[in-house]
Protein backbone atom coordinates (compact mmCIF):
# COMPACT_ATOMS: atom_id res chain seq x y z
CA UNK A 1 0.00 0.00 0.00
CA UNK A 2 1.32 3.59 -0.42
CA UNK A 3 1.75 5.80 2.33
CA UNK A 4 3.56 8.82 3.48
CA UNK A 5 6.72 8.26 5.12
CA UNK A 6 8.88 10.26 7.61
CA UNK A 7 12.21 9.02 7.13
CA UNK A 8 14.67 11.38 8.20
CA UNK A 9 14.38 14.70 10.80
CA UNK A 10 14.00 18.12 8.53
CA UNK A 11 13.23 15.99 5.32
CA UNK A 12 10.54 16.13 3.17
CA UNK A 13 8.03 13.27 3.82
CA UNK A 14 7.60 11.01 0.61
CA UNK A 15 5.44 8.46 -0.52
CA UNK A 16 6.27 4.76 -0.52
CA UNK A 17 5.28 1.62 -1.08
CA UNK A 18 4.78 -0.32 2.27
CA UNK A 19 3.39 -3.91 3.35
CA UNK A 20 -0.49 -3.25 4.13
CA UNK A 21 -0.44 -4.64 7.82
CA UNK A 22 -2.40 -7.15 9.59
CA UNK A 23 -4.33 -7.12 12.75
CA UNK A 24 -3.62 -9.79 15.52
CA UNK A 25 -5.40 -9.76 18.59
CA UNK A 26 -7.58 -6.88 19.35
CA UNK A 27 -5.74 -4.64 16.33
CA UNK A 28 -8.47 -3.19 13.82
CA UNK A 29 -7.17 -2.35 10.07
CA UNK A 30 -9.42 0.67 8.84
CA UNK A 31 -9.64 1.80 5.40
CA UNK A 32 -8.50 5.25 4.93
CA UNK A 33 -11.22 7.74 3.05
CA UNK A 34 -9.74 10.86 4.55
CA UNK A 35 -6.63 11.85 7.12
CA UNK A 36 -6.41 15.87 7.90
CA UNK A 37 -3.17 17.70 7.75
CA UNK A 38 -2.28 19.71 10.75
CA UNK A 39 0.46 22.18 12.24
CA UNK A 40 1.78 19.71 14.47
CA UNK A 41 2.55 18.06 10.90
CA UNK A 42 4.74 20.39 10.35
CA UNK A 43 6.48 20.47 13.96
CA UNK A 44 7.03 16.86 13.71
CA UNK A 45 8.42 17.15 10.33
CA UNK A 46 10.62 19.81 11.51
CA UNK A 47 11.87 18.11 14.19
CA UNK A 48 15.35 18.31 14.87
CA UNK A 49 17.14 14.74 15.53
CA UNK A 50 16.00 13.84 19.49
CA UNK A 51 13.55 16.32 20.15
CA UNK A 52 11.07 13.60 19.50
CA UNK A 53 10.64 10.01 21.04
CA UNK A 54 9.67 8.72 17.52
CA UNK A 55 11.34 6.11 15.97
CA UNK A 56 11.79 6.76 12.38
CA UNK A 57 10.53 6.02 9.72
CA UNK A 58 6.78 6.02 10.44
CA UNK A 59 3.78 7.20 7.98
CA UNK A 60 2.14 10.38 9.31
CA UNK A 61 -1.69 11.30 9.44
CA UNK A 62 -3.02 11.47 12.86
CA UNK A 63 -6.59 13.00 11.90
CA UNK A 64 -8.20 9.99 10.38
CA UNK A 65 -11.68 8.34 9.20
CA UNK A 66 -12.59 5.67 6.81
CA UNK A 67 -14.27 1.64 6.90
CA UNK A 68 -13.04 -1.12 9.31
CA UNK A 69 -11.80 -3.49 6.42
CA UNK A 70 -10.24 -6.14 9.01
CA UNK A 71 -10.82 -6.93 12.48
CA UNK A 72 -8.43 -8.72 14.82
CA UNK A 73 -9.50 -12.29 16.20
CA UNK A 74 -9.72 -10.50 19.95
CA UNK A 75 -11.69 -8.23 18.89
CA UNK A 76 -15.54 -7.17 19.77
CA UNK A 77 -17.98 -4.40 19.23
CA UNK A 78 -17.22 -3.76 15.88
CA UNK A 79 -18.35 -5.00 12.70
CA UNK A 80 -16.48 -4.81 9.07
CA UNK A 81 -17.36 -1.60 6.96
CA UNK A 82 -18.30 0.09 9.85
CA UNK A 83 -17.64 3.71 8.80
CA UNK A 84 -15.52 5.39 11.87
CA UNK A 85 -13.06 8.46 13.19
CA UNK A 86 -9.92 7.36 15.49
CA UNK A 87 -9.53 8.87 18.33
CA UNK A 88 -5.63 9.72 18.01
CA UNK A 89 -3.51 9.93 21.18
CA UNK A 90 -2.67 6.43 22.18
CA UNK A 91 -0.87 6.13 25.29
CA UNK A 92 0.44 3.41 27.44
CA UNK A 93 -3.30 1.59 27.66
CA UNK A 94 -3.00 0.64 31.18
CA UNK A 95 -2.53 3.37 33.14
CA UNK A 96 -5.86 5.04 35.30
CA UNK A 97 -5.94 7.85 32.10
CA UNK A 98 -5.75 5.53 29.65
CA UNK A 99 -8.37 3.68 30.99
CA UNK A 100 -11.31 5.59 31.32
CA UNK A 101 -10.27 7.21 27.87
CA UNK A 102 -8.13 10.05 28.66
CA UNK A 103 -4.67 8.63 26.55
CA UNK A 104 -4.14 12.75 25.65
CA UNK A 105 -3.38 13.23 29.42
CA UNK A 106 -1.49 9.03 29.97
CA UNK A 107 0.60 9.06 32.74
CA UNK A 108 3.11 7.36 31.24
CA UNK A 109 3.39 10.01 28.22
CA UNK A 110 7.21 10.71 28.86
CA UNK A 111 8.39 6.81 29.04
CA UNK A 112 6.24 5.98 25.30
CA UNK A 113 8.31 5.94 21.73
CA UNK A 114 5.28 7.65 20.18
CA UNK A 115 1.98 10.45 20.83
CA UNK A 116 -0.39 8.50 18.74
CA UNK A 117 -1.32 7.30 15.34
CA UNK A 118 1.14 9.05 12.90
CA UNK A 119 3.08 10.66 15.84
CA UNK A 120 5.50 7.78 16.09
CA UNK A 121 3.42 5.07 15.23
CA UNK A 122 2.15 4.49 11.66
CA UNK A 123 -0.79 7.29 10.84
CA UNK A 124 -3.44 7.54 8.30
CA UNK A 125 -1.68 9.34 5.54
CA UNK A 126 -2.03 6.02 3.72
CA UNK A 127 -4.38 3.33 2.33
CA UNK A 128 -4.96 1.92 5.56
CA UNK A 129 -3.70 2.41 8.95
CA UNK A 130 -3.82 -0.50 11.86
CA UNK A 131 -5.30 0.68 15.22
CA UNK A 132 -4.39 -0.92 18.14
CA UNK A 133 -7.79 -1.56 19.80
CA UNK A 134 -11.22 -0.79 18.80
CA UNK A 135 -11.30 1.32 22.15
CA UNK A 136 -9.68 3.93 19.67
CA UNK A 137 -12.33 4.01 16.89
CA UNK A 138 -15.62 5.83 17.38
CA UNK A 139 -18.50 5.35 14.51
CA UNK A 140 -19.69 8.60 12.62
CA UNK A 141 -22.96 6.65 11.06
CA UNK A 142 -23.62 8.48 7.82
CA UNK A 143 -20.70 11.89 8.42
CA UNK A 144 -18.65 12.26 5.43
CA UNK A 145 -15.38 11.25 6.58
CA UNK A 146 -13.64 14.57 5.27
CA UNK A 147 -15.82 16.03 7.52
CA UNK A 148 -15.23 13.59 9.83
CA UNK A 149 -11.57 13.36 10.05
CA UNK A 150 -10.94 16.65 11.40
CA UNK A 151 -13.02 16.43 14.33
CA UNK A 152 -11.02 14.15 15.74
CA UNK A 153 -8.05 16.73 15.96
CA UNK A 154 -8.95 19.97 14.87
CA UNK A 155 -12.54 18.92 16.28
CA UNK A 156 -11.69 17.36 19.59
CA UNK A 157 -8.84 20.03 20.34
CA UNK A 158 -11.15 23.43 20.35
CA UNK A 159 -13.83 20.99 21.81
CA UNK A 160 -11.56 19.77 25.09
CA UNK A 161 -10.33 23.71 25.45
CA UNK A 162 -14.02 25.38 25.44
CA UNK A 163 -14.85 22.12 27.70
CA UNK A 164 -12.18 23.41 29.95
CA UNK A 165 -13.72 27.15 30.01
CA UNK A 166 -17.39 26.37 30.42
CA UNK A 167 -17.83 27.17 34.13
CA UNK A 168 -16.99 30.74 33.08
CA UNK A 169 -19.07 30.96 29.91
CA UNK A 170 -22.38 32.24 31.17
CA UNK A 171 -25.36 33.79 29.78
CA UNK A 172 -23.95 36.93 28.19
CA UNK A 173 -20.21 36.01 28.38
CA UNK A 174 -17.80 36.95 25.55
CA UNK A 175 -15.17 34.94 24.67
CA UNK A 176 -12.13 35.61 22.14
CA UNK A 177 -11.10 33.60 19.65
CA UNK A 178 -7.91 34.41 18.59
CA UNK A 179 -6.42 32.62 15.33
CA UNK A 180 -9.45 31.23 13.38
CA UNK A 181 -7.94 28.51 10.78
CA UNK A 182 -8.90 24.62 11.11
CA UNK A 183 -9.16 24.64 14.96
CA UNK A 184 -10.25 28.34 15.51
CA UNK A 185 -13.33 28.14 12.84
CA UNK A 186 -14.33 24.80 14.86
CA UNK A 187 -14.13 26.78 18.04
CA UNK A 188 -16.52 29.72 16.95
CA UNK A 189 -18.83 26.86 16.16
CA UNK A 190 -18.13 24.75 19.26
CA UNK A 191 -18.69 28.46 21.28
CA UNK A 192 -21.51 28.86 19.63
CA UNK A 193 -23.44 25.40 19.85
CA UNK A 194 -22.89 24.59 23.31
CA UNK A 195 -22.59 28.08 24.61
CA UNK A 196 -24.95 30.96 25.79
CA UNK A 197 -22.63 33.71 24.95
CA UNK A 198 -21.23 35.60 22.12
CA UNK A 199 -17.85 35.06 20.06
CA UNK A 200 -15.54 37.48 19.00
CA UNK A 201 -12.58 36.90 16.50
CA UNK A 202 -9.10 37.79 16.12
CA UNK A 203 -6.71 36.94 13.01
CA UNK A 204 -4.49 38.82 10.67
CA UNK A 205 -6.47 37.42 7.66
CA UNK A 206 -9.06 39.17 5.92
CA UNK A 207 -10.54 35.30 4.88
CA UNK A 208 -9.88 34.03 7.97
CA UNK A 209 -12.51 36.97 9.55
CA UNK A 210 -15.02 35.56 6.69
CA UNK A 211 -14.79 32.68 7.54
CA UNK A 212 -14.95 33.20 11.55
CA UNK A 213 -18.26 35.19 10.43
CA UNK A 214 -19.99 32.03 8.23
CA UNK A 215 -19.01 30.28 12.12
CA UNK A 216 -21.50 32.26 14.21
CA UNK A 217 -18.52 35.07 15.29
CA UNK A 218 -20.96 38.54 16.35
CA UNK A 219 -17.49 40.36 15.64
CA UNK A 220 -14.48 39.81 14.04
CA UNK A 221 -11.05 42.00 13.93
CA UNK A 222 -7.62 42.12 12.46
CA UNK A 223 -4.84 42.35 14.62
CA UNK A 224 -3.96 46.37 15.06
CA UNK A 225 -2.47 48.76 17.49
CA UNK A 226 -5.45 48.61 19.40
CA UNK A 227 -6.85 45.23 19.02
CA UNK A 228 -7.24 45.20 22.62
CA UNK A 229 -8.90 48.30 23.18
CA UNK A 230 -11.63 47.14 20.29
CA UNK A 231 -12.13 43.87 21.90
CA UNK A 232 -12.93 45.70 24.95
CA UNK A 233 -15.28 48.43 23.41
CA UNK A 234 -17.06 45.14 22.28
CA UNK A 235 -16.92 43.22 25.71
CA UNK A 236 -18.96 45.94 27.08
CA UNK A 237 -15.56 47.31 28.27
CA UNK A 238 -15.21 45.45 31.17
CA UNK A 239 -13.11 42.87 29.31
CA UNK A 240 -13.80 39.81 28.37
CA UNK A 241 -14.68 36.16 29.84
CA UNK A 242 -12.53 33.87 28.31
CA UNK A 243 -9.74 34.08 25.34
CA UNK A 244 -8.83 30.92 23.08
CA UNK A 245 -5.44 31.47 21.75
CA UNK A 246 -4.81 28.99 18.93
CA UNK A 247 -2.15 30.92 17.96
CA UNK A 248 0.59 30.72 21.13
CA UNK A 249 2.50 33.50 20.09
CA UNK A 250 3.96 36.26 22.90
CA UNK A 251 2.00 38.73 20.84
CA UNK A 252 -1.35 36.74 20.99
CA UNK A 253 -0.64 35.79 25.02
CA UNK A 254 0.11 39.29 25.47
CA UNK A 255 -3.09 40.86 23.49
CA UNK A 256 -5.22 37.91 25.43
CA UNK A 257 -3.73 39.40 28.78
CA UNK A 258 -4.44 42.63 28.10
CA UNK A 259 -8.39 42.05 26.87
CA UNK A 260 -9.35 39.59 29.85
CA UNK A 261 -11.61 40.90 33.02
CA UNK A 262 -11.02 40.34 36.46
CA UNK A 263 -11.37 36.32 36.69
CA UNK A 264 -10.84 36.61 33.06
CA UNK A 265 -9.53 32.55 32.01
CA UNK A 266 -7.24 32.23 28.99
CA UNK A 267 -6.64 28.98 27.39
CA UNK A 268 -3.74 28.43 25.24
CA UNK A 269 -3.75 25.51 22.37
CA UNK A 270 -1.48 27.37 19.74
CA UNK A 271 2.31 26.02 20.03
CA UNK A 272 3.73 29.48 18.79
CA UNK A 273 6.02 28.71 21.63
CA UNK A 274 4.90 32.37 22.75
CA UNK A 275 6.03 33.38 26.86
CA UNK A 276 3.63 35.58 29.27
CA UNK A 277 5.25 36.54 32.67
CA UNK A 278 3.04 35.65 35.35
CA UNK A 279 4.37 37.32 38.43
CA UNK A 280 2.47 38.93 41.44
CA UNK A 281 2.03 41.70 41.28
CA UNK A 282 1.99 41.89 37.33
CA UNK A 283 0.01 43.04 34.99
CA UNK A 284 -2.35 40.12 34.81
CA UNK A 285 -5.87 40.91 35.93
CA UNK A 286 -6.85 39.67 39.72
CA UNK A 287 -8.19 36.32 39.18
CA UNK A 288 -6.49 35.41 35.73
CA UNK A 289 -6.51 31.45 34.86
CA UNK A 290 -4.32 29.39 32.70
CA UNK A 291 -4.77 26.41 30.74
CA UNK A 292 -2.66 24.15 28.51
CA UNK A 293 -5.18 21.80 27.45
CA UNK A 294 -4.17 19.18 25.11
CA UNK A 295 -6.24 17.15 22.42
CA UNK A 296 -8.88 15.42 23.71
CA UNK A 297 -10.52 12.27 25.28
CA UNK A 298 -12.05 9.68 24.12
CA UNK A 299 -15.63 10.22 25.37
CA UNK A 300 -15.36 13.95 24.38
CA UNK A 301 -14.67 12.74 20.66
CA UNK A 302 -18.12 11.04 20.30
CA UNK A 303 -19.90 14.27 21.86
CA UNK A 304 -17.99 15.84 19.07
CA UNK A 305 -18.84 13.57 16.01
CA UNK A 306 -22.80 13.75 17.57
CA UNK A 307 -23.05 17.47 17.15
CA UNK A 308 -21.55 16.95 13.66
CA UNK A 309 -23.96 14.76 13.02
CA UNK A 310 -26.66 16.79 14.86
CA UNK A 311 -25.62 19.66 11.82
CA UNK A 312 -24.16 22.03 14.67
CA UNK A 313 -21.31 22.34 13.59
CA UNK A 314 -19.17 22.32 9.64
CA UNK A 315 -15.73 21.70 8.75
CA UNK A 316 -14.37 23.71 6.00
CA UNK A 317 -12.24 21.80 3.80
CA UNK A 318 -9.50 21.52 1.09
CA UNK A 319 -9.21 18.12 0.00
CA UNK A 320 -6.20 17.30 -1.75
CA UNK A 321 -5.02 13.90 -3.05
CA UNK A 322 -2.49 11.82 -0.93
CA UNK A 323 -0.66 11.85 -3.83
CA UNK A 324 -0.39 15.69 -3.70
CA UNK A 325 0.34 15.16 0.29
CA UNK A 326 3.45 17.50 0.03
CA UNK A 327 1.78 20.48 -2.23
CA UNK A 328 -0.69 20.50 0.78
CA UNK A 329 1.98 20.76 3.69
CA UNK A 330 3.72 23.93 1.41
CA UNK A 331 0.34 25.34 1.63
CA UNK A 332 -0.06 25.06 5.24
CA UNK A 333 3.27 26.25 5.71
CA UNK A 334 2.39 29.50 4.01
CA UNK A 335 -0.49 29.72 5.66
CA UNK A 336 -2.00 29.09 2.50
CA UNK A 337 -5.14 26.88 3.49
CA UNK A 338 -8.70 28.09 4.03
CA UNK A 339 -10.24 26.05 6.85
CA UNK A 340 -8.64 22.06 7.47
CA UNK A 341 -6.54 20.56 4.53
CA UNK A 342 -7.48 17.12 4.07
CA UNK A 343 -5.94 14.05 2.48
CA UNK A 344 -7.68 11.82 0.24
CA UNK A 345 -6.18 8.55 -0.88
CA UNK A 346 -6.14 8.23 -4.60
C1 LIG B 1 -0.24 16.14 18.64
C2 LIG B 1 0.97 15.62 19.10
C3 LIG B 1 1.93 16.46 19.64
C4 LIG B 1 1.67 17.81 19.74
C5 LIG B 1 0.48 18.33 19.31
C6 LIG B 1 -0.47 17.51 18.78
C7 LIG B 1 -1.77 18.10 18.33
O1 LIG B 1 -1.87 18.20 16.95
C8 LIG B 1 -2.92 17.30 18.85
O2 LIG B 1 -4.02 18.16 18.80
ZN1 LIG C 1 -2.83 17.79 15.28
ZN1 LIG D 1 -1.48 5.52 29.93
Amino acid sequence: MRALRLAAWGETPTLAEVERPVPHGAEVLVRVEATGLCHSDLHVIGAAPGNLPYRLPFTLGHEVAGRIETLGPDTDGMRVGDRVVLYGPWGCGACERCATGRDNYCDRRDTLAWHGAGLGRDGGMAEYVLVPSARHLVPIGGLPTDQAAPLSDAGLTSYHAVAGLRHALAEGATTVVIGVGGLGHLAVQILRATTAGRVLAVDVREDALALADRSGAEFGTLVRTDTAHVLRERSGGAGVDAVLDFVGTTQTLELAAGVLRPGGELAVVGSGGGHLTVSKPGVLPPGFRLSVPFWGTRPELAEVVALARSGAIHVETERFPLSAATEAIDRLRGGRVRGRAVLVPD
